[in-house]
């Protein structure tokens, strides 16, 4: 067993249960069971195990520790703190107030040291399989013979909760299959959920069902036993089994609160009334937010050994760098902006104007976007075969093959979502996944966390009207679309033709500071007759005049996808004083000045017309109040796609004969 002090992590855990109490006794808020319960957890490593230097947060070979369980915020809090972070006593002494790096939840960029925004439950252990995820293609990518500079592992606290919900099956079914062995899951195993003992809820042997997706598993009875833990930990990070790692801990949940601890009393803020005799018994002094210049000096002593290895380890870097200069850059160019124009100049254009869908289209030309992103990676829930997004040079990645550019994920798409989620806190490659549109809630939770962060993961759903046809009503999104734009900072775009797709592309895996979701159909369309510079830079802006009206303006048709060409046929039947907008992407219309946006949808211009083949309400946006909208108010219809269509009147017809009223 590695050596340990553990009288100093003794004495760090009171602390640190100390300055967890205080900040939610001050707060009034917040979540005392786990931080008390998980703290010798904590103990063991940021104070004994863990590689990491908290003046380089972002260092790549630190090893990466997410506390799935983000309602026991104070846990990471006071472990970062202490561990030299730079997160004050006074951050700590605003435990959840505003503007503050300790909110309520642990979030990502508010907070150094914070490895992913968690909370709602089950999300961190697919960030974490996601972040293994990574480790290993960045170590299959970047490690030489001569060289390993890419050694790290991924450790995530889970509780009942997170492994009680869905998404942690998806996700450690994955870790185990892919072998991960560079993941350690913590299991914070105190037999309580929220409003109950556990046991009310479950009765999974969580040990057998670990063992059963190809985890190594250990089982710690003294949870809150510092050797026990270490013990536990060192076995699981030597290990050579191949397998991914899960160790039990059987803790006392708000310890150190007897009146509360062990039941779920203990697991929100009712043991605060209890804080001042539990201080006592702690040892601690009447001074509240108190950490002993003993604990100080014991961390200040750990951090240089930290910081000799950090340290060796940057010389091997430097001898890595020099030994594969190409390799370098290509890693250091990794966070590096991307010019969306020199990107999109990179797609040829589509010399062949036949009819094809656009998820064919985004096949075309995913492939010279990912040659010239290498680090793209691009993921399917066992749907490569008809999202079409896979890199054809780029094989699959597999524990034979850490450099394979195709994850495929399984029919998994809620762990889908927060492992892209995990590649892109990661940082290193530019993940995208795709499934059917209409299963877009299967992870929508994952979305919407990626906008909140603001990830640039890419999603690439396909079939996304009710176009799709024959399969009916179930795989027929009518809602999915304008449901996905009620996201903050998500960008929707949906191309109507190849060349919008090509632009769509670019765009997406260029935007750096949030999703893009792609809406790709199923079914061919018709190559739209404008040139391709229009086509291409208007859907960069999100929206833009396809076709301009000869006389007069009249009247603006607007449409997305699949029902330009609806609005086009429309316009020429409707006479010379229509114009026909296209706006794939309204979030980024929304983003051009107000000049350019008037330019499109001259505000003297009432008479409009928006068609879409969804859920209509969305779109009163840019038609106004003398506006009218085409769009499906109802569930979709098993039968051929043009029949479906022409019975939900998303037609030509439709949009002539609601612009003559
Ligand atoms: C998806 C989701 N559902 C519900 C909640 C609300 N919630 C927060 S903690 C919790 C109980 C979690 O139990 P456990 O993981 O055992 O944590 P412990 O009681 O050990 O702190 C619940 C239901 C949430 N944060 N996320």
């Amino acid at each position: 067993m590695s050596t340990i002090n553990l009288e100093a992590l003794t004495k760090a855990c009171a602390e640190a249960r100390g300055l967890s109490m205080d900040a939610v006794a001050k707060a009034a808020s917040g979540h005392l069971g786990l931080p008390l319960g998980s703290t010798e957890i904590a103990a063991v490593l940021f104070g004994n195990s863990l590689n990491y230097n908290p003046q380089d947060t972002k260092w790549l070979n630190r090893d990466i520790f997410i506390l799935s369980a983000g309602h026991g915020s104070m846990l990471l809090y006071s472990w970062l703190h202490l561990s030299g972070y730079k997160i004050t006593l006074e951050d700590i002494k605003n435990f959840r107030q505003l503007h503050s790096i300790t909110p309520g939840h642990p979030e990502f960029h508010e907070t150094p040291g914070v490895e992913a925004t968690t909370g709602p439950l089950g999300q961190g252990v697919a960030n974490a399989v996601g972040y293994a995820t990574s480790c290993k293609m960045a170590a299959g990518k970047f490690n030489t013979e001569q060289h390993k500079i890419l050694d790290q592992k991924v450790v995530v606290l889970v509780g009942d909760g997170c492994l009680q919900e869905g998404i942690s099956q998806e996700a450690l079914s994955f870790a185990g299959h892919h072998r991960l062995d560079n993941l350690i899951v913590f299991y914070d195993s105190n037999d309580v959920t929220l409003d109950a003992m556990a046991i009310e809820t479950q009765s999974d042997d969580v040990v057998k069902r670990l063992e059963a997706l190809e985890f190594d598993v250990q089982v710690v009875a003294q949870g809150n036993n510092i050797l026990d833990i270490q013990k536990a930990y060192d076995q699981a990070r030597n290990s050579k089994s191949g397998k991914a790692q899960a160790i039990v801990c059987k803790t006392i949940i708000a310890k150190g609160i007897p009146e509360v601890a062990g039941t779920n009393k203990g697991h929100g803020e009712a043991g605060v009334k209890f804080v001042d005799g539990a201080r006592k018994a702690l040892g601690l002094p009447e001074e509240k937010f108190f950490v002993s210049q003993e604990t100080r000096k014991y961390f200040e002593s750990h951090q240089a050994k930290l910081l000799e290895k950090y340290n060796q380890w940057k010389s091997l870097y430097a001898e890595w760098k020099t030994a594969n200069p190409k390799l370098a850059e290509l890693l250091e160019s990794a966070s590096a902006e991307v010019d969306t124009k020199e990107l999109m100049a990179k797609i040829p254009e589509f010399t062949n104007k036949d009819v094809i869908a656009t998820r064919k289209a985004g096949s075309d030309v995913l492939q010279p976007v990912s040659q010239a992103l290498p680090l793209l990676v691009s993921g399917s829930a066992d749907l490569h075969g008809s999202t079409l997004n896979y890199i054809r040079e780029g094989r699959d990645f597999t524990p034979s093959c850490l450099t394979g550019r195709n994850i495929k994920f399984g029919i998994r798409e809620h762990a889908m979502g927060a492992m892209l989620n995990g590649i892109a806190y990661h940082g290193i490659f530019r993940p995208s996944g795709a499934t059917f549109l209409v299963f877009a809630d299967y992870l929508r939770p994952s979305i919407r966390i990626a906008a909140l962060v603001g990830l640039p993961v890419v999603y690439i759903f396909t079939h996304d009207s009710i176009f799709v046809g024959e399969d009916g009503p179930t795989h027929q999104p009518v809602e999915s679309i304008p449901a996905l734009r009620l996201i903050p900072n998500l960008d929707v775009i949906r191309p109507a033709d190849p060349e919008e797709t090509a632009a769509a592309f670019a765009a997406a895996f260029t935007r750096k500071c949030g999703p893009t979701l792609l809406a790709l159909t199923r079914q061919n369309l018709p190559y739209l007759a404008v040139d391709t510079k229009t086509k291409r830079e208007g859907t960069l802006l999100g929206g833009y005049i396809l076709v301009k009206e000869t006389t007069a303006l009249e009247t603006i048709i607007i449409a997305t996808g699949s029902e330009v060409q609806l609005a086009v046929e429309a316009a020429k039947q409707l006479g010379s004083g229509v114009r026909v907008v296209s706006m794939p992407s309204t979030e980024r219309f929304d983003r051009q000045s107000a000049e350019y946006r008037e330019q499109v949808l001259p505000s003297s211009c009432r008479n409009r017309l928006a068609i879409e083949a969804s859920q209509p309400d969305f779109w009163s946006k840019y038609v106004g109040l003398d506006g009218k909208v085409i769009g499906i108010n109802r569930f979709g219809l098993s039968a051929p796609g043009a029949q479906v269509a022409k019975t939900l009147g998303i037609t030509t017809d439709a949009i002539v004969n609601a612009l003559k009223k």
